[in-house]
């Protein structure tokens, strides 16, 4: 019986009579805004607004993203980390966003923003022991692997649940309102994410309240094996902006100088007082969804094809290459430093003691160890010495 069932086809909604409506309407009022081409070119005189060095410095921030992606993943397939999720063929969205707000700014991460720690100051060795949940790890193995947070960087925690991030930050924009502070937070989510409640609750009342925030919504096509056109009937996400009665924006997150301008104009609105933003930035996920995916079930190859044309990096490069900013000398010399950065880090990540030391099991819960937690402590460790599978699971006796 229960065979049976799985055999039928899916029961899908006819989308056919809401996409008759729209039928364009929303593609012409949330055009893709683009400042450069896939060829590196400026696009109808628009004018380059961030300098040179701080260009070069974005792209290389861009190669150590996407270098450091393909170091982690090749890690996980030797068994040497337990899972990755990067943001491979992403960067633009994540390294143009961050570039354009300010460093009081609180940044409100979902899963692929490891760049936006890094621009902040998390050191490479310190993300590194959380991927192998080792002794450096910050969170002692609390957390998820590739879990990071970098309070000293306003990166707060990345965290999995989708969409919730939204409700943070608009809580985080109301606080420094009723404060009076000068800042801006900003929220990261995926196309999926806006399927979910915290993101309608988030945009309402960030909108009701005017809140200073900015919305990230990386349309990256997929949500895990949902792709966007079954997540929903909108043409576009940053049209939903219109519900909550705030401003959309429709932005190439392929381009990082589009991503840079749009992030940088919805900040300054921000702060201005001006309320918030919904920006979409249309982008494309390469890989798999994380290491715990594998898209050929899913997706035929000759999808992806297209996008690799529109790489976020070689953009870059072709612009800076153009303004005579950039050759390939110095572009081997960039990508050497980088690899040999990752290279140390990992070294320095993977010397560390395997697991953190056993007492932090109780520690953090209370400022000062009450008693309780010290006699656990005591007889975890009597435990131990009578025992040596209860430290080592693993321990095999002979
Ligand atoms: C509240 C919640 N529901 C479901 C999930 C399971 N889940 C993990 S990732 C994901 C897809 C998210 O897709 P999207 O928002 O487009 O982000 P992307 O992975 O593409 O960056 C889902 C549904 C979750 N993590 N949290
Ligand atoms: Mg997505």
């Amino acid at each position: 019986m229960k065979r049976e069932r799985a055999a039928k086809a899916p029961v899908r909604a006819d989308h056919g009579t809401a996409r008759e409506w729209a039928a364009g309407r929303f593609l012409e009022e949330f055009p893709l805004y683009r400042v450069v081409d896939e060829e590196g070119r400026l696009v109808g005189g628009a004018q380059l607004e961030l300098p040179g060095s701080e260009l070069l410095g974005l792209y290389r921030w861009m190669l150590l993203g996407r270098s450091l992606d393909e170091r982690m993943i090749t890690l996980q397939r030797q068994g040497r980390i337990g899972f990755y999720i990067g943001a491979i063929g992403e960067e633009a969205t994540v390294f143009g966003t961050v570039a354009a707000l300010e460093p009081q700014d609180w940044i409100f991460p979902s899963y692929r923003e490891h760049g936006a720690a890094f621009m902040r100051g998390l050191p490479l060795v310190t993300f590194m022991a959380n991927l192998f949940g080792n002794a450096g790890d910050l969170v002692k193995g609390r957390q998820m692997p590739c879990h990071e947070s970098w309070a000293p960087g306003h990166f707060v925690s990345i965290s999995s649940p989708v969409a919730t991030q939204v409700t943070q930050a608009v809580g985080a924009a109301w606080a420094a309102r009723i404060q009076g502070d000068d800042m801006v937070p900003i929220a990261f989510f995926g196309d999926g994410s806006t399927s979910a409640h915290d993101f309608h609750t988030g945009l309402n009342f960030a909108a009701v309240m005017k809140l200073p925030v900015v919305f990230a919504c990386r349309n990256n096509g997929w949500a895990i094996s949902t792709p966007s056109a079954s997540q929903t009937v909108s043409e576009t996400m940053a049209q939903k902006a219109i519900g909550y009665g705030m401003r959309g924006e429709r932005v190439d997150g392929n381009d990082l100088i589009a991503v840079w301008a749009a992030t940088r104009r919805a900040r300054q609105r921000a702060a201005a007082g001006q309320g918030p933003t919904l920006l979409e930035l249309v982008t494309y996920r390469m890989e798999g969804h994380s290491t715990s995916d594998d898209p050929r079930a899913y997706r035929p190859a000759e999808v992806v094809e297209p996008w690799k044309r529109k790489d976020p990096i070689k953009r870059v490069q072709k612009l800076l290459e153009a303004r005579g900013l950039l050759d390939e000398a110095g572009d081997a010399v960039l990508r050497e430093e980088v690899r040999l950065e990752i290279q140390a880090a990992l070294r320095e990540a993977e010397a560390f003691p395997p697991k953190p030391p056993v007492e932090s099991l109780f520690e953090d819960v209370y400022a000062e160890p009450g008693w309780a937690q010290r006699e656990q402590l005591a007889e975890l460790r009597r435990a131990m010495d009578a025992d040596p599978r209860v430290a080592n699971p693993r321990h095999v006796e002979g």
